[in-house]
């Protein structure tokens, strides 16, 4: 008889959430199995409903109402570099969808791991006086890549990354092809000079170095999608002063009076710059959500999840927006913020 495995207990849990839940028949036949050979070969159908636990019980998530339907390509036979690089090509052409964006998540096989913490990030290059080209967040990330064999992009604010795919202990370095990387230029509906700034953001956020765990096992490769809510990009990624930091550009785009703080001028730019995000993702017929319906949905899920009789879980400080945050009901409301299993698990950073 084979010793029990550390999995066993986690693999009886999850197949009796994926029973109870789904109403699939078979749950005492399927422990048995778990039982008599030590081990768990999720089927598709497992596999899938744990990666949709997993999205729902994401306590950093406030865009978890549509958990079920997340769409989870079984990949787990793919292990090989150039394999997993057509495989991740075909997801963000299919998430990407013409615009009406669909979540998506591809669970690869073992050995497998994707450098990026995005499949779509640009690059971030120091400059000689100190500033940084790009986006500053990813200077680690362009620095890794260069010496992985990197040439460096043209050298614009917006260089798309490569990918470091790491299987079977060996990397290797594969560029995007542009059909797969959808952006929007950012205009704003009464301000041309807002548009003139050469703004923009890619469509698709695609996170890549999370660990998905269900039943015990863990997926090192298993990307996911959803859509963009404006204020990640408009509120952050373009307005933070360590990241694109352009609020300054954008008040001056809008003849604001910047000579003192006190005139508020910051936080009117921040309003235009989400105004502008929003119009251009629409205008692009790209999906995104903003900080006043997300919120609302969120307060739907955390009803439907009662219904079902659990609780949704939360992580407060995460779940408000960085935009005027107290108009939206979540800041109003407690959250548990318990993780629970399946769940996606940050890995750690490390520069080889
Ligand atoms: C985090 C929104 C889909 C899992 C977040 C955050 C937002 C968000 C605003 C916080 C990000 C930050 O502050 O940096 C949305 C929206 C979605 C969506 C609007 C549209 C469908 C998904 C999907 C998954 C997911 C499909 C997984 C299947 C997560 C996880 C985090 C997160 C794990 C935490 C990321 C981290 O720790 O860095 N989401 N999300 N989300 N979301 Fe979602
Ligand atoms: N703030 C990050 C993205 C984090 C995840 N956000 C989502 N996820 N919307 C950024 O790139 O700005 N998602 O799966 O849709």
């Amino acid at each position: 008889e084979p010793a029990a495995q550390p999995q066993v207990p986690e693999a009886l849990t999850f197949l009796e959430a994926y029973h109870a839940e789904t109403g699939a028949p078979g749950l005492a036949e399927r422990c048995q199995e778990v039982q008599r050979s030590g081990q768990l070969l999720l089927s598709t159908a497992e596999l899938t409903h744990g990666a949709r636990m997993a999205w729902r019980h994401s306590t950093r998530c406030v865009g978890r109402l549509p958990w079920a339907s997340l769409q989870v390509r079984d990949l787990r036979h793919v292990s090989g570099a150039s394999e997993v690089f057509a495989h991740l090509c075909a997801h963000l052409r299919a998430a990407l969808n013409g615009g009406r964006i669909v979540p998506i998540l591809s669970v690869f096989g073992p050995g497998v791991q994707v450098h990026n913490d995005q499949l779509i990030r640009y690059a971030g290059y120091p400059q000689p006086d100190g500033t940084v080209l790009g986006d500053p967040q990813n200077v680690a990330l362009t620095r890794h890549l260069q010496r992985l064999g990197w040439a460096g992009g043209p050298g614009t604010p917006f260089d798309v990354l490569p990918l470091a795919i790491e299987a079977q202990g060996e990397v290797a370095l594969f560029e995007l092809p542009p059909d797969t990387v959808h952006e929007v230029p950012i205009t704003h509906p009464d301000a041309p000079g807002l548009g003139a700034l050469g703004l923009r953001w890619h469509a698709l956020p695609v996170i890549s170095n999370m660990t998905l765990e269900v039943a015990g096992q863990s997926f090192t490769c298993a990307p996911f999608n959803g859509w963009y809510l404006q204020t990640e990009i408009a509120a952050r990624n373009l307005a933070d002063e360590e990241r694109y930091n352009a609020l300054p550009a954008v008040a001056q785009a809008l003849g604001l009076d910047t000579s003192q703080r006190r005139s508020l001028w910051l936080d009117r730019a921040l309003v235009e710059l989400n105004v502008a995000v929003l119009h251009s993702f629409d205008a692009a017929g790209v999906r995104m959500a903003d900080h006043h319906s997300v919120t609302r949905q969120f307060q739907h899920f955390v009803q439907l999840e009662a219904q079902a009789g659990r609780t949704a879980r939360g992580r407060w400080s995460w779940l408000i927006p960085p935009l005027s945050p107290a108009t939206t009901p979540v800041w109003h409301q407690a959250y548990d913020d318990t993780e629970l299993k399946p769940n996606f698990v940050p890995q750690v950073w490390r520069e080889t």
